[in-house]
């Protein structure tokens, strides 16, 4: 049985790492879209690399949940994809093989004038010369506001061949993750929803399973 998961901020909540819904979409009085997005960067460097490095911080301080656990369980008895929103590396160490991080990684950085990647330091700040080209151009591997999601054709691929389909902790506000459900529907996939309150594109699923992750995700996998 062919499975493809999608997770958002609502998997790593009760890891402690707040969700962008439960901060109002605020981050020390700044809009997360400002510091969420190529514009942002280019305005203040700094700022956003301070972003990311609280954010880095708070995640290495966090351990994974029995819901990153169970899916952890689940890739070794289905042929799973597992695709996330997050860039927190929660669902890795909590045991799963292979996660498509469609919006990037706090460990990961870029360099916006070469494009090499390199494993992220804790803290990063704009004076880090580029490790390639020693540019001081350096940034978060993060896709912001505008930018392309990483493995598209990887995870429509796995959606239309998918027996089914499940979203786990996300509110469906962000495209084009919030699109996957219809993109699966049209393909007879059957779809569900595991959340603590009905998502924005809830009337999508066939199925929803309302309670917190830590304990409706390892029900759903047994
Ligand atoms: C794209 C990285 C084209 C950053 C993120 C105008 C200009 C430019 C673009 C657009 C525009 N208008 C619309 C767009 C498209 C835009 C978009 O969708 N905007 C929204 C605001 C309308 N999208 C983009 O720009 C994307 N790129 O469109 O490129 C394209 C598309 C396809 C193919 C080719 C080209 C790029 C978007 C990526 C932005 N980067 N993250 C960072 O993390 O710092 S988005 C970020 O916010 C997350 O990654 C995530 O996607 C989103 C937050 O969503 P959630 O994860 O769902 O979190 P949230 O807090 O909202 O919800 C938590 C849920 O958990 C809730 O439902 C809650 O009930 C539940 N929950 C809470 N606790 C628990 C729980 N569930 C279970 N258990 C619990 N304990």
């Amino acid at each position: 049985m062919r499975i493809t998961v999608l997770t958002g901020a609502g998997i790593s909540a009760e890891s402690g790492i707040a969700t962008f819904r439960a901060s109002d979409g605020l981050w020390e009085q700044h809009r997360i879209e400002d510091v969420a997005m190529p514009e942002g960067f280019a305005r203040d460097p700094a700022l956003v690399h301070r972003f990311y490095n609280a954010r880095r911080a708070a995640a290495a301080a966090a351990e994974p949940n029995p819901a990153h656990r169970a899916l952890a369980d689940l890739a070794r008895t289905h042929d799973l994809t597992l695709v996330t929103q997050n860039v927190d590396d929660l669902h890795e160490r909590g045991g799963s093989p292979e996660v498509i991080h469609m919006h990037g990684s706090l460990a990961r950085a870029l360099c916006a004038s070469c494009g090499e990647r390199w494993d992220a330091p804790a803290v990063m700040s704009p004076e880090d010369p580029c490790p390639f080209c020693g540019a001081r151009a350096t940034r978060p591997d993060i896709v912001w506001f505008g930018e392309i999601p990483y493995d598209m054709d990887r995870i429509w691929d796995a959606l239309g061949t998918s027996d089914l389909f499940a979203a786990i902790g996300t509110s469906g506000n962000v495209y084009p993750a919030a699109g996957f459900v219809q993109h699966a529907a049209r393909h007879g996939v059957e779809c569900v929803e595991l959340n603590l309150d009905a998502s924005a594109n809830a009337r999508d699923f066939d199925r929803r399973i309302i309670g917190p992750a830590s304990e409706t995700v390892p029900e759903w996998v047994k």
